[in-house]
């Protein structure tokens, strides 16, 4: 990873993404949010490292890798965005620009997906935009990484 790369992180079960509840998060599968993220990031000179974990831990150690010396850094941490305050930390340590981004509208399902903890450590949230809010966010860093 260098200062053009964009860090795409993706938690759990967003592995199963275009089989699982398709009328939640619709039909395209992660490979297809990875062609997506990578020809966004083209267009602005950047490239992207895309990964995803089922694992907390493995989450936390990826965003520690990315805190510095990278464009920014894509989330969804998923199910752990409601519950973790481990990758909130290690979120809040990053000196690169942060997006949070949801597939669906967290805040029009259920009241347990309301909070985020992870909200005012990113820098900028894209919600509810299907997998398109990753293009967006993409498209945000673009915009706002460090010497943009
Ligand atoms: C994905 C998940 O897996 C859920 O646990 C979150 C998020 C929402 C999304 O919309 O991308 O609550």
């Amino acid at each position: 990873m260098d200062d053009r790369t964009v860090l795409v992180l993706n938690g759990p079960n967003l592995n199963l993404l275009g089989e699982r509840e398709p009328a939640v998060y619709g039909h395209d599968t992660l490979a297809d949010v990875e062609r997506l993220c990578v020809a966004t990031a083209a267009r602005h000179g950047l490239t992207v490292d895309f990964r995803q974990s089922n694992h907390e831990g493995t989450l936390v150690d990826w965003v520690q890798e990315g805190r510095a010396g990278i464009a920014g850094m894509v989330v969804n941490a998923a199910g752990y965005t409601h519950t973790s305050v481990a990758l909130r930390d290690a979120l809040s340590a990053c000196r690169v620009p942060r997006v949070e981004v949801h597939i669906s509208d967290i805040h029009a399902r259920e009241e347990f997906r309301h909070h985020s903890y992870l909200t005012d450590v990113c820098d900028h949230h894209v919600i509810g935009r299907g997998v398109a809010g990753y293009s967006e966010a993409v498209d945000w860093l673009a915009a706002h990484a460090a010497g943009a």
